[in-house]
């Protein structure tokens, strides 16, 4: 009896102090700091800030008059962008400013419609739906979608609220699109998802190999690091479209989609036979070598060439170049990592750059470049697959570790990792998760196969969107929107693609009762009952500082990292980052594997590899052409919640939907230019407006991923290693209206 009477008087309590709590993160959020800009920024002052689009992770300025954020300019001394940004970075202000921005918690009512309410409410429901959910069909049927957009604190908060707080098992990230075949393919090959360059590299290379990127468009900064490369390199772009990247290329290997895996062992079948491979550093730094031979003497340039459809002597001069002893790296995005065969095609570039020992030295390296500004951080903190810092839920030992750092029970850690998102979406189908809440991801634009998707949500209990904006597609089908705080409003940290972290600050209020996220984290953790598990979680920084405990003894290890002051002082820090003896200067530029040890419990990197398999969806009479799918603009940024609300970039992008299609097949199918077509997959049915351009090839056609007709048309097939969703190609027919 005294039990439940003590557990009554602590649920009061809680409840009572959760009142307070959000009566005054709301009505005063000052008084939690939320409202105020930092204490250290003037009103008139510049504040340094990294870039919240992509992974290039730019420095902007930003200039403050009278406490508000009026414009921004760019970083000359900042290690990354030296100065430049793009079209994106510029705009980055805009965004805050839209008319659609969430301001208020948005719950759907009893006439189906979504309507304003309190943020008590608004965590009433969130509790009471998902406990209740929890109650009736176990704890694992409410799960969390994420992002590589949020601050790593978020994240990490996130992820721990989720899984130890509200005992959630499943959550992955938007980052299983994008990410997910590299941090497979670094895992497996080096033992620790770490992308080895530094943007040096770029500068320092003899020979740069682009497959399946277009950093014209997605990574200008990290492209103009390339145009300042003085050592006259041959730039090889490997992509069946003519892009932009391809066109001020040295060489362009107009592959045929999905042919690649042909051309990376053929080129290694070459290479081992010319015997133009590092045998001194396969000996001593690798394993699996002579098995690799064995399985390559299937191979040849003849049979690359043959698969490719490329010209012998454009493959056979591709092979003297990287045989050429010249410091040669290669560098890969979205046309690798989403295939259905992503995972063993990263391998075949690590394999190669392996083989002829370019790895650890100045200009070399087998380098995945990522897409969202903060990829990274949810590669390494999100808490979802893998257990923070880049650990296992299963093993004891990684569980007993985050345990003892965060002092919370062990029995909290899930012993199992999170359903990939294809496997959550599986779930959702089969009516075992009946909860899902999305944080700063598009799912309902984004995903692969949207028919699929909605008919699945139909199947949801209770969707919660956590977002910046009430008009995006999964917002609008929310059955409770959280108004969020976005890029500019928060501080936190970025993890870029050559693993720089960067500091995000705070230049701007965020509109209405909008809340950081993080500050969301803490609200729900105190509605939920578990906010005595995160009472050292009270600030961005305040998590830095357990990220860094969190870190220690993994690859990633960033002890050496005190506070933010650090990484402001260094323009960023690259992790992995420990206290140099003697107070030695940190460099600026540091590369992973100078020493040649991998991460593998016997320090050596695996050569991984896999017959190629045919494409699931080939072209047939019915459906004849390939859709690639990708980037459009440099203006353009994913599902278009915020670029969408820039004039000046709005200027920059066609407003219709689009597809480029091959002059030869326009005239044999008499569509003019602009004029309104029917793109048709064997999922659904769309229209867009032509646009005929000899940079698609025969047979094929692109359709930029910002317009949500898109994924209407993709289907759902996934890499079998990582999950990746293969956006890039699927058969397709296409006719005049
Ligand atoms: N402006 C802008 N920049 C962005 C983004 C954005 O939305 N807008 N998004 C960011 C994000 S999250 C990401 S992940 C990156 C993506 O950056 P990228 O991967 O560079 O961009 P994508 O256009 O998706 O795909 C790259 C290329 O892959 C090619 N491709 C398709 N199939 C194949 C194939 O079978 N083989 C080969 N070799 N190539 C193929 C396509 O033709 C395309 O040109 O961009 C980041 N930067
Ligand atoms: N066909 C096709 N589809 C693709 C791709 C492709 O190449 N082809 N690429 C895939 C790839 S690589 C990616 S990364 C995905 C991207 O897919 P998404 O992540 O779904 O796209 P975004 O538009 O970036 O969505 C981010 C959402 O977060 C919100 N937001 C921004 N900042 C914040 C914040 O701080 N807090 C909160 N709570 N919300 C915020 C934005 O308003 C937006 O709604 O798309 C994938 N889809
Ligand atoms: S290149 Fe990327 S990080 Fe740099 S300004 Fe453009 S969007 Fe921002
Ligand atoms: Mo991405």
């Amino acid at each position: 009896m005294m039990a439940a009477i003590d557990f009554v008087k602590e649920q009061l309590r809680i409840r009572a102090f959760d009142g307070v709590l959000t009566e005054r993160l709301v009505q005063d959020p000052a008084a939690h700091g939320l409202g105020r800009l930092p204490h250290a920024f003037k009103p008139d002052a510049t504040v340094h800030s990294v870039c919240g689009y992509c992974a290039t992770g730019c420095s902007l300025k930003v200039h403050l008059k009278s406490g508000h954020a009026v414009n921004l300019s760019t970083h000359t001394d900042y290690p990354v962008n030296l100065g430049m940004a793009c079209p994106k970075g510029w705009e980055a202000l805009t965004p805050l400013a839209a008319s659609d921005r969430a301001t208020i918690p948005l719950l759907r009512g009893r006439n189906d419609e979504l309507e304003p309410v309190s943020w008590g409410d608004a965590m009433d429901a969130f509790c009471g739906r998902f406990k209740s959910i929890q109650e009736e069909h176990g704890q694992a049927s409410v799960a969390f979608l994420s992002t590589g957009q949020i601050v790593t604190e978020e994240m990490a908060f996130l992820g721990s609220l989720a899984k130890f707080g509200m005992g959630v098992v499943h959550g992955d990230g938007n980052t299983r699109q994008c990410m997910a075949t590299a941090a497979t393919a670094y895992k497996q090959s080096f033992g620790y998802d770490a992308p080895p360059y530094t943007y040096q590299d770029f500068e320092e290379s003899d020979v740069l190999i682009f497959v399946g990127a277009n950093p014209c468009i997605a990574h200008p900064i990290m492209w103009q690091r390339v145009m300042r490369n003085q050592r006259e390199p041959e730039v090889i772009v490997v992509d069946p479209r003519k892009t932009e990247t391809a066109m001020a290329a040295t060489q362009h290997l107009a592959i045929q989609p999905k042919s690649d895996l042909a051309l990376f062992y053929g080129l290694a079948a070459h290479l081992v036979q010319m015997d133009a491979v590092d045998q001194d550093f396969i000996n001593a730094h690798t394993e699996g070598y002579q098995a690799f031979v064995d399985f390559l003497k299937d191979y040849s340039l003849e049979t690359a060439t043959a698969a490719t459809g490329l010209d012998y002597a454009q493959v056979s001069q591709l092979a003297r170049l990287i045989a050429s002893g010249k410091r040669v790296s290669f560098w890969w995005t979205m046309g690798v990592n989403q295939s259905y065969e992503g995972t063993r095609l990263a391998q075949s570039l690590i394999n190669l750059a392996l083989m002829t020992g370019n790895i650890g030295k100045p200009g070399t390296g087998a380098n995945s470049i990522t897409g969202q500004c903060n990829a990274m951080g949810s590669r390494l903190f999100s808490n979802t697959t893998g257990l923070l810092g880049g650990r296992n839920f299963e093993s004891e030992q990684d569980r007993n570790a985050v345990a003892d750092i965060l002092s919370i029970p062990v029995a909290k850690i899930p012993d199992q990792p999170s359903l990939a998102y294809n496997e959550i979406i599986d779930a959702i189908e089969a009516g075992t998760i009946k909860g899902l809440w999305l944080i700063a991801t598009n799912t309902a634009h984004s995903w692969i196969n949207q028919k699929r998707f909605r008919r699945v949500r139909e199947k949801l209990d209770f969707l919660v969107v956590q977002d910046m904006s009430y008009s995006t597609e999964s917002a609008e089908i929310a059955d409770l929107v959280l108004p969020a705080a976005g890029w500019g409003e928060k501080e936190g940290v970025f993890i870029n693609s050559e693993r720089r972290i960067g500091l995000t600050r705070k230049v701007s209020q965020a509109p209405g009762e909008a809340l950081s996220d993080f500050n969301i984290f803490r609200l729900i953790a105190h509605h939920w009952g578990c906010a005595e598990l995160f009472e050292e979680w009270t600030s961005p920084e305040a998590v830095f500082r357990i990220l860094t405990r969190l870190s220690q003894g993994m690859p990633c290890d960033i002890t050496g990292i005190q506070g933010y002051a650090d990484l402001e002082r260094a323009g960023g820090i690259q992790w992995p980052y420990q206290r140099p003896e003697g107070g030695a200067r940190l460099q600026t530029q540091r590369r992973l594997f100078e020493d040649g040890k991998f991460y593998r419990p016997n320090g050596r990197a695996k050569f991984y590899f896999e017959a190629p398999r045919a494409m699931p969806e080939p072209v047939n009479e019915a459906y004849p052409f390939i859709l690639l799918t990708g980037r459009g603009t440099s203006s353009q940024w994913h599902t278009q919640t915020r670029t969408g609300k820039s004039d000046v970039l709005k200027k920059l992008y066609p407003k219709n939907p689009y597809v480029e299609i091959n002059p030869v097949d326009a005239q044999a199918l008499q569509i003019r230019p602009n004029s309104k077509v029917c793109i048709r997959s064997r999922r659904g049915e769309v229209e867009a407006t032509a646009v005929i351009l000899a940079s698609v090839q025969v047979g094929q056609v692109f359709m930029p991923m910002h317009y949500r007709i898109t994924n209407q048309l993709t289907a759902s097939v996934f890499d079998p290693y990582s999950k990746q969703p293969s956006y890039k190609a699927c058969a397709v027919t296409i006719h005049n209206i």
